[in-house]
């Protein structure tokens, strides 16, 4: 994106944030430090939901000014030394500066998340397309061309706050829509699917999958005993943990994968027919994953890899872009759909069967100014919908309505924490609730209470018309059981459709990520029990797997005549857009500065980053032909790039650095590429120049470019993989 337009994006999508931040007030802070132009920050709104300050006041988001002061706004002469009686002598209680940086300081954490504690977030808008309004009232999805502020937070679920990002787990993808009609949480997943079926086993599987209670290891992994004893014995996580298994549990970057809102929900339209709909975020820049020892390497050079990639992107103006799309069932009474019981949270419906409406664009533009003010104090609830959209009897969702709301009193230390900035609603807040830890908001009013007359018996409560949220007439009827329907007792079928819809090279993943999790196990009926699961999904899984763990393969009775669904494979074979892809570029004094930069122009206008890797650090050549490195050879690994070149003119060498960087990434199966007499150096690290995925030219010319960008538009040269990827597995015993 030219530097111009990425300029006018940003200032539209910063909208109210931009112009505050322009506040005169500000040069009277002159020595602060102000926000960066990709950061971003909650709009300056009241508790009320009542927008502060005028052009003329101060930023109320920033603490800042030209002195350092108390903080109740005392200067401070000195912040280095304590207050002592001479100056080796004790120090003084009456230090009140002393203690109230002491005090502050001891109490600057909060409890981290219970699941999804280790998170990244950014803020944007999101415009709807008005496809939806035929389905929706939502005004923020109804109305064409309607643009509203967001904020996003992806998560992963098993680590702690400081784990690594590119673990084998599902993603958390939650959106905050800042509607005029109210706040909407779209609290989803990056897999359309869930461990259980009902909130009551929440606390079982979580259990379960986190660190052993006796040495809290292994930390952010599924791979050990305690995760599959439950899952092997609980079938109805089969379904998710064939997803988890795929390429979906290792996301090559948060702009890659896709969202879903798990459960179905009810939609509304203004003339109060409902619809059943499950809810999908399409990646524009496509689905793409780490192959496993990608992100094994990455969680130990860098833990923050995905959060890195996706703060990189959004400063230079690579902004993260998803549609949101719904798939629309009948709500016909049956809560079922082609045979799909649509309450049941371990099913998905199959793209092919009811496609995705796309009905709107989200951006994400504006990084967070403070982590942990916007990211570690937002608090998401399944309970936050707008007039439009309602909920079902899914048993999984409606413990989440429970959950949510009660976990942030914990988390965030009483009731008020709507009030904090990041958790404004922009719409008028008039609610009742007073007084708790921590309220911000100084209230009028002589009369919370309804009715009254002291307040001229204001609030008014609104009708449906004035947009009120009334449910839409539900008939419910029944014996309270501890029970569920017989249409939840198939745990196999959809993840034998998962199976069987995916490419070869996918499967392959999925047998290697079920060997090397069992492997890690050590109790061998804990192996047995989940083969006999696999066995039920498919044979030939099932025996590659046993296989690999030297164990008989047991016989199941996997369903026969299951859909196939080709949405579920990520694998493309068009090349899709590069935006936000890194190209590694390994040159040194005497490679062609000029190639360089050319190509580094050429991907720069696709909103890719070209990376210089160099022996050294410092400055390549002189005068206008200058480029700075990156990167040296010490400080990065292939994992960094989706593609690496070799600049014409860099010196083949022996040092074991750049060749294992070209093994590495060949291996991995990304595309490769030089110009010149680059190309020895890749035929120095064994990679053969006519390979697949392998781009070499004369010079950096439109072909050159243009076959490279094609090669990283497919991900990857999966075609490679046989060559690169086997690994010896015994073949099946009897
Ligand atoms: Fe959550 N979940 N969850 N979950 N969840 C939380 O809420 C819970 C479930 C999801 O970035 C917690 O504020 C229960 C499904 C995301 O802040 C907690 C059940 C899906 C996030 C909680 C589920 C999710 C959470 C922890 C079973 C996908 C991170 C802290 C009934 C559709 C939100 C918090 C963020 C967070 C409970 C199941 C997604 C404890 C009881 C299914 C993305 O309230």
């Amino acid at each position: 994106m030219p530097a111009a337009a990425k300029a006018t994006a940003r200032k539209s999508s910063a909208g109210k944030a931009a112009a505050g931040r322009s506040a005169s007030g500000q040069a009277a802070a002159s020595k602060a430090p102000a926000r960066q132009p990709d950061q971003s920050a909650p709009y300056p709104i009241s508790p009320t939901g009542v927008p502060t300050g005028g052009p003329d006041s101060v930023d109320v988001r920033s603490q800042a000014g030209a002195y350092l002061t108390t903080a109740q706004g005392v200067r401070l002469p000195d912040t280095d030394h304590s207050l002592k009686v001479g100056d080796r002598g004790p120090t003084l209680l009456e230090d009140f500066h002393l203690r109230e940086k002491i005090t502050h300081f001891d109490h600057e954490r909060i409890p981290e998340r219970v699941v999804h504690a280790r998170g990244a977030a950014a803020h944007g808008v999101f415009e709807s397309y008005g496809t939806a309004k035929s389905v929706t009232k939502a005004a923020f999805l109804a109305e064409k061309g309607r643009r509203t502020p967001v904020f996003t937070r992806f998560s992963t679920v098993l680590g702690s706050r400081g784990s690594a990002d590119t673990v084998r787990d599902t993603r958390g993808f939650a959106v905050k829509f800042y509607t005029d009609e109210g706040t909407f949480d779209l609290v989803g997943n990056n897999i359309p699917v869930f461990f259980i079926q009902d909130g009551i086993k929440f606390p079982d599987i979580i259990h379960a999958a986190k660190p052993h209670p006796d040495r809290e290891i292994p930390q952010a992994q599924s791979a050990h005993d305690t995760f599959w004893d439950f899952v092997s014995l609980h079938t109805e996580a089969t379904h998710h943990v064939m997803w988890n298994m795929s390429d979906r549990g290792i996301p090559r970057s948060f702009r890659t994968m896709e969202g879903f809102g798990v459960h179905t929900f009810r939609l509304v339209n203004a003339a109060g027919d409902t619809s059943l709909v499950k809810f999908h975020w399409k990646p524009v820049a496509g689905i793409h994953s780490l192959v496993w020892e990608e992100a094994q390497i990455a969680a130990g050079v860098d833990p923050d890899f995905h959060r890195r990639d996706m703060y990189d992107g959004i400063e230079a103006g690579a902004f993260l872009d998803y549609e949101l799309g719904i798939q629309v069932m009948p709500d016909d009474g049956s809560d079922s759909f082609e045979g799909i019981d649509l309450l049941d949270p371990t099913k998905l419906v199959p793209e092919e069967l009811a496609p995705v409406q796309l009905i709107g664009k989200l951006t994400l533009n504006g990084n967070p100014t403070n982590f942990f003010a916007e990211v570690e104090q937002v608090a998401f609830h399944t309970g936050h919908l707008v007039p439009g959209i309602e909920v079902t009897n899914d048993p999984l969702m409606q413990a989440r309505l429970f959950s949510y709301l009660d976990t942030q009193l914990t988390r965030l230390g009483g009731p008020n924490f709507a009030q904090l900035p990041i958790n404004r609603p922009h719409a008028p807040v008039n609610d009742m609730l007073r007084d708790g830890m921590h309220q911000t908001a100084i209230h009028t009013g002589l009369a919370p209470y309804r009715p009254n007359s002291i307040d001229g018996g204001a609030p008014a409560v609104a009708t449906e018309q004035e947009g009120g949220y009334v449910q839409v007439p539900r008939p419910i009827e029944g014996v309270p059981v501890r029970t569920h329907a017989a249409s939840f007792d198939d745990h196999f079928s959809q993840p034998t459709m998962f199976y069987r819809s995916l490419t070869s090279v996918e499967q392959g993943h999925i047998v290697e990520a079920f060997t090397f999790e069992l492997g890690k196990c050590y109790e061998q009926s804990i192996k047995e029990r989940q083969l006999e699961v696999l066995a039920n999904i498919d044979a030939d899984l099932c025996a590659q797997v046993a296989a690999g763990l030297g164990l008989p393969a047991p016989k199941g009775a996997p369903a026969q005549d299951v859909v196939m669904s080709a949405a579920l494979s990520q694998v493309v074979t068009e090349p899709g857009p590069i935006t936000g892809r890194k190209i590694g570029v390994i040159a040194d004094a005497g490679s062609d500065l000029a190639g360089i930069g050319k190509l580094r122009t050429a991907l720069e206008k696709l909103d890719a980053e070209l990376l210089v890797v160099a022996p050294v650090g410092g400055v390549l050549g002189r005068g206008a032909r200058k480029i700075t490195v990156d990167r040296t050879l010490l400080t990065t690994r292939s994992v960094e790039f989706d593609a690496v070149v070799v600049a014409g003119g860099t010196t083949p060498t022996n040092d074991i650095k750049p060749v294992l960087l070209l093994q590495e990434a060949f291996r991995h199966c990304k595309a490769m590429a030089a110009w010149g007499d680059g190309s020895a150096v890749l035929q120095g690290a064994g990679i053969a120049l006519d390979g697949v995925g392998v781009v070499v030219g004369e010079s950096v010319a439109k072909a050159f470019i243009g076959e490279l960008t094609a090669a990283l538009g497919v991900h990857r040269a999966w075609d490679r993989a046989p060559e690169v990827m086997a690994s010896a597995v015994p073949p099946a015993t009897g």
